[in-house]
């Protein structure tokens, strides 16, 4: 078979784009070949879900007071792993753990920047072989270099993100990560092992014809984004409709499809839980500086979400995000 030399690797890539800044140190090249290495390891085990018995709850409950998959604890150790191991991270945040992880060793406390992670999102979709997902999110730590990190490095606003990204283990296996430069598309290549620039330069289409909401909670819903979803189902074609309503309950799955056929994904405060589901730091927030560098954009309603100062690690937001032109549109509606 003939090579194809003209298929750029994330490695081959990511050295490219370094090339262009002589003085860059290359420490975010080199953390997000750990992030792919580890998402290779993650996707082996995503793969075989249905073979072995890696299947079902761990038994614990995680601090949301969720029960915990294996394959999410299996997840998170792959990914704290690589970044423990490696040399460009100071320390992590992750859905599956209490508080932060400060690393705290002499090449650590050198290291440039801290991670945010969702190891393995969607996870209740694992048992029914539906696509997941990990997303995560760096920040240039603003602490002291050769300390150890702190809790000030984790708790900044989503628009000082570095970086941000996601993998999808769906029909092909993608990671997706934007820097401001541009975002950009690679699917793994089962045969090389590695994951091949596929998408470049992602543009989230202005306007798009598909919303994602959880429907079962309508009438939970604030009146505004009722009415909004009310607008969506009555779109004529004269007004860009008809609308396609399409909702995996998987956020990486759903905002992926979004980003590049067009669409808005939602999920509001409902009146049992009027601050959402989405966790802001390692959900809301990568996916607003993903769709904002794409070229849409990302609320909770009131607010720009990468506007929001973070309290805590965990804490949770409303979300609405996607293509800008729909999501002009719903804020007619919220500011209503
Ligand atoms: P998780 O972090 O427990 O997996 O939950 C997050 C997931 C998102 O991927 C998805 O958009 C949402 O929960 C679906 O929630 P619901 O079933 O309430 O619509
Ligand atoms: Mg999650």
């Amino acid at each position: 078979m003939a090579i194809n030399r003209s298929v750029l690797t994330l490695d081959e890539f990511t050295l490219a784009q370094l090339r262009q800044f002589p003085t860059a140190t290359g420490e975010l090249s080199r953390l997000l070949r750990d992030m792919a290495l580890a998402a290779k390891r993650v996707n082996v085990e995503v793969n075989k879900a249905g073979l072995v018995d890696i299947l079902g709850d761990a038994g614990s409950v995680n601090v949301q007071g969720e029960d915990v998959k294996k394959l999410d604890i299996f997840a998170n150790n792959q990914f704290m792993g690589v970044l423990k191991h490696g040399i460009s991270c100071a320390g992590i945040g992750s859905e599956e753990m209490d508080d932060f992880v400060v690393f705290d060793d002499e090449v650590s406390n050198q290291s440039k920047y801290v991670v945010l992670f969702d190891p393995l999102d969607g996870s209740g979709n694992i048992d029914v072989n539906v696509s997941i997902g990990t997303i995560f999110s760096v920040y240039r730590r603003v602490s002291e270099l050769g300390k150890p990190c702190t809790q000030e490095d984790f708790l900044q606003p989503g628009n000082k993100q570095v970086a941000a990204g996601y993998v999808v283990y769906g029909s092909s296996t993608m990671l997706v990560y934007a820097t401001r430069r541009g975002v950009n598309g690679f699917t793994l290549d089962p045969s090389i092992g590695e994951f091949t620039l596929s998408h470049p330069d992602i543009k989230c289409p202005e306007a798009g014809k598909f919303y994602s909401v959880n429907h079962g909670n309508f009438f939970q819903y604030d009146e505004s984004v009722r009415k909004y979803i009310d607008a969506c189902q009555r779109k004529t074609k004269d007004a860009g409709g008809p609308y396609t309503q399409r909702y995996i309950g998987s956020m990486v799955a759903d905002v992926h499809r979004n980003l590049i056929k067009g669409g808005i994904f939602m999920y509001p405060g409902t009146i049992e839980k009027p601050g959402g589901k989405l966790r802001l730091l390692y959900e809301a927030n990568p996916f607003a500086f993903i769709v904002g560098v794409a070229g849409g954009l990302a609320t909770n309603g009131k607010q720009r979400i990468l506007d929001v100062q973070p309290a805590s690690l965990h804490q949770r937001t409303p979300l609405f995000i996607g293509s800008k032109k729909m999501m002009e549109e719903l804020e007619t509606y919220m500011k209503a």
